[in-house]
């Protein structure tokens, strides 16, 4: 049985990761790692959990041999509004903490799973059906070390022959840990607003089309991928993957339906709207189709209904 690290295991994507990949490969053979948000009970309970800072080769050398770790999903990364206040340490994070899990990954043969996204396209980049291969010159700290990233990726799987694939990640909307930093967090700010029965105020304006995504089908993406027959991968590490894509006033109206009494106003954030009028609005994600068999589960309506339930049973 492969035996795999997960950095970044406590944010939004991590924290529904691990248990996917405890369940499917065996609780002690997934090792998760994260650093700053103090982990829940379910990786105590469930597997090894260890505190690590990404750019400590030291420490994640140790890791690696410590548990004979075979595949690394290297999730820990600053979010875009959050890189936006905070450029250095994007840049230490993101990019500094890639090339020393990538270094690591080398010396110890290790796969590697790098999620990229939206983010990597800019202002000049075709935003409806934005292709797979297209023009990449994003304005955001954030993207530049996406892009960066998918490249420094595909540089080591050229000169070193490794293993690496990764995704472009759309808005990640999902109930059991919150984002934190990103420009579409209002897509799952609403709903916890909504179940409890409060007004929202919409940072991003009526129109801002965006790619979204229900945690679910981002979970069996990574899987799936991880598991496809790499000779049938030749975009590897930077698949566009999308499942739906709405403005704010489509997903408030989506709600209301559901949710009659809720209401919505809008208090535009500059920094994250410029972030977002940056973005696509939609992601041609055929190659990920054709290659490994991509197919999204949810659209806004089932995602709409399945979000509200689940956050009505948990009581938020
Ligand atoms: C963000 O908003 O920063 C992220 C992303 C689209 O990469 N959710």
């Amino acid at each position: 049985m492969k035996r795999i690290l997960v950095t970044g295991a406590t944010g939004q994507l991590g924290s529904e990761l691990v248990p996917v990949l405890r369940d499917k490969y065996g609780r002690n053979n997934v090792v998760a790692a994260g650093h700053s948000r103090k982990p829940d009970d379910v990786f105590i309970d469930s597997g090894p959990y260890e505190i690590i800072e990404t750019t400590d080769s030291e420490a994640i050398t140790a890791l690696v041999k410590k548990y004979s770790i075979d595949i690394i999903y290297h999730l820990a990364a600053l979010l875009s509004a959050r890189a936006e206040e905070n450029p250095q340490l994007a840049w230490d994070v993101n990019m500094n903490g890639l090339q020393t899990v990538l270094e690591v990954a080398r010396h110890h043969h290790c796969a590697l799973f790098f999620p990229s996204s939206i983010g990597a396209f800019g202002p000049s980049t075709p935003p409806d059906n934005t292709p797979q291969v297209t023009i990449q010159r994003p304005n955001t700290l954030y993207g530049i070390t996406k892009v960066a990233g998918e490249l420094l990726c595909e540089y080591y799987v050229k000169k070193y022959d490794m293993d690496i694939r990764g995704v472009r990640f759309p808005g990640l909307i999902s109930y059991k840990t919150p984002p934190g930093g990103g420009t579409t967090d209002y897509a799952v700010e609403i709903f916890y607003a909504a179940v409890k029965n409060e007004p929202y105020r919409c940072f991003l304006k009526e129109g801002t089309r965006l790619d979204m995504m229900y945690m679910p089908d981002a979970i069996r993406a990574v899987v799936e991928l991880m598991e496809s027959d790499g000779r049938m991968l030749t975009h590897r590490n930077a698949y566009n993957i999308t499942a739906m894509s709405f403005t704010p006033e489509q997903l408030y109206a989506t709600i209301k339906k559901e949710l009659p009494h809720f209401s919505m106003t809008y208090e535009v954030d500059p920094l994250r709207q410029a972030i977002a009028d940056s973005w696509p609005r939609k992601m041609n994600d055929s190659a990920a189709r054709a290659e490994w068999g991509w197919q999204p589960a949810y659209d806004i309506g089932s995602m709409t209904k399945d979000m509200i339930e689940q956050l009505r049973k948990e009581g938020s």
